[in-house]
């Protein structure tokens, strides 16, 4: 029966791509990444904005005409989301803050989406917590 085939098909494919998106995922080591040798300016960047706490640049590979990542300077424990303390939050609210910012300096405060992925099942594959500030593309 065609249809119940199509819907198997559908369902398997993203169940495989599923996996391998968790595989293609580094995991969470706790050790140093490559922001690291970004914020010391080791590897250059494009840097949009930045600030005693903060730095954003552009994404590597954008997923948007505007794809900017908000990065603390001082990774503090914070390898993803799910690892935030009490003590962190001043430093969230300074990247979404933040977020704003370059939304409003990269023309696109009207309309942007900011993401944040977390954990290999998450898609994150950078350990080093950071803002996805995406824009310019409405889909
Ligand atoms: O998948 P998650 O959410 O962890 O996002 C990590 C992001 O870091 C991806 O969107 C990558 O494209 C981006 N990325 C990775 C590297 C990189 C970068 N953005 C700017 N500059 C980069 N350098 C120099 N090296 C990377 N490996």
């Amino acid at each position: 029966f065609a249809p119940r085939r199509f819907v198997r098909h559908i369902a398997s494919s993203t169940n495989e791509e599923a996996a391998a998106r968790t595989a293609a995922a580094t995991a969470d080591t706790g050790g140093p990444t490559i922001f690291d040798k970004i914020i010391a300016k080791e590897i250059p960047s494009s840097i949009v904005y930045e600030d005693e706490k903060v730095l954003a640049f552009r994404d590597i590979n954008p997923q948007a005409p505007v794809h900017v990542l908000v990065i603390p300077k001082l990774r503090d424990g914070l390898t993803g989301l799910d690892k935030a303390e009490p003590r962190h939050a001043e430093i969230l609210g300074q990247l979404l803050y933040a977020a704003k910012v370059v939304a409003e300096k990269e023309g696109v405060a009207d309309g942007f989406r900011v993401v944040i992925n977390n954990g290999a099942e998450g898609c994150q594959s950078v350990y080093h917590l950071h803002v996805h500030v995406l824009g310019g593309r409405q889909n």
